[in-house]
């Protein structure tokens, strides 16, 4: 089974990055043949940014999907930039598989467009054609994200179909790999509403690395009700928020979360909760403190993982150039 995902390297990754989708990519590496994880440099750039702090991020989260677990010996690592078939494959798929009408129904592009203060850009428009792209270019059968991607990834399945029906079977119709629990943790100033790199407030947005005391201090503070039992239920987002992240980060149910803290009050169900994340959390701190400074090996090791990316890629788009009747023809 062939694994692909994307993760971006704009902001810092949040509790929900790291729940949702990093946790998953460690879990899956073995399973992969192979497991290929990419840092989409590409996808950063649809929105605004500064090139010397793209680059620094793109070591802040190589470093920290490594401290996370991934290993570089049993899963692909690299990034998205070094690889142009990408990009090539990019134009292929939009000009001959992608409804214009699909990509306007993006509700991502709805809501990232609506906050653009300088330029709304054609490539963020095209940001779900290059995820496509992305997960085709490696003859990817499932694809491990959050919640949020659910329709991104639906897009992709449907310009995988185009594509093949218009010329011939080319690729593989990707599934998505959406966990049961912990796909979509909230922000928790705002529990109706996913916690996000671009749209959420710092002190409602946990870090993977933040300090201690400031997971403790934004934990604490937290949003919730006005009632005082540590249960799921209607008009209960911020503690039912709390509760999934308990139930994630301790490796047990929902329900025997509800059940332990069925006496709790509020103040010490959060207490355990901010303890629980501040153990998760720092065996990933401490190794990213070790390997982040040292950019020579993380460069040596995603330009190994790109190599190896390269070798996947390379044959699966010339199949599709040639069947698009581009280049010189395939004997
Ligand atoms: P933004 O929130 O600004 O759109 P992002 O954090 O979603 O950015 P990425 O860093 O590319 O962007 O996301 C990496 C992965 O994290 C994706 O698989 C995404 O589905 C997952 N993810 C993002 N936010 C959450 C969340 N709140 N809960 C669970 N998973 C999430
Ligand atoms: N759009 C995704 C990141 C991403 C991705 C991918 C995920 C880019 N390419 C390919 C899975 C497969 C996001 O989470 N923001």
């Amino acid at each position: 089974m062939r694994i692909f995902s994307g993760i971006q390297p704009t902001g810092r990754k949040h509790l929900g990055n790291y729940i949702g989708a990093i946790r998953q990519y460690v879990h899956l590496q073995d399973e992969g043949d192979p497991a290929i994880y990419c840092v989409v440099d590409l996808h950063a750039t649809t929105i605004a940014y500064e090139p010397a702090e793209l680059r620094r991020q793109l070591y802040d989260t190589t470093a920290i999907l490594l401290a996370s677990g991934l290993d570089p010996a049993r899963c692909i690592l690299f990034r998205q930039s070094d690889i142009p078939q990408h990009t090539e494959l990019t134009w292929m798929l939009a000009a001959t598989a992608t409804a214009h009408g699909d990509l306007n129904r993006m509700t991502q592009f709805k809501e990232k467009s609506a906050v653009q203060r300088e330029l709304v850009s054609a490539g963020l428009f095209f940001y779900p054609v290059l995820m496509a792209a992305d997960i085709l270019a490696y003859g990817t059968d499932l694809v491990p994200v959050g919640d949020d991607q659910r329709q991104h990834l639906e897009l992709a399945r449907e310009i995988a179909s185009k594509f093949n029906s218009r010329f011939s079977d080319t690729f593989i119709v990707p599934e998505g790999r959406i966990p049961d629990v912990g796909a979509r943790i909230m922000d928790l100033q705002n529990p109706d509403k996913k916690m996000s790199t671009t749209a959420s407030t710092e002190a409602g947005t946990i870090f993977v690395l933040d300090e201690p005391k400031a997971i403790e201090k934004k934990i604490k503070s937290a949003v919730t009700d006005s009632g005082s039992e540590v249960r799921r239920g209607e008009g209960k987002a911020g503690i039912s928020n709390l509760i999934e992240i308990l139930a994630v980060v301790k490796g047990v149910s929902m329900e025997r979360i509800e059940t332990e803290f069925a006496d709790s009050r509020y103040g010490d169900f959060k207490t355990a909760v901010a303890q629980a994340v501040v153990e998760y959390l720092a065996p990933v701190q401490a190794k990213y403190a070790e390997l982040r400074d040292d950019e020579a090996e993380l460069e040596a090791i995603l330009a190994d993982g790109a190599a190896k990316a390269s070798a996947i890629a390379a044959p699966i788009v010339a199949a599709a150039r040639d069947k698009m009747g581009l280049g010189r023809p395939v004997a």
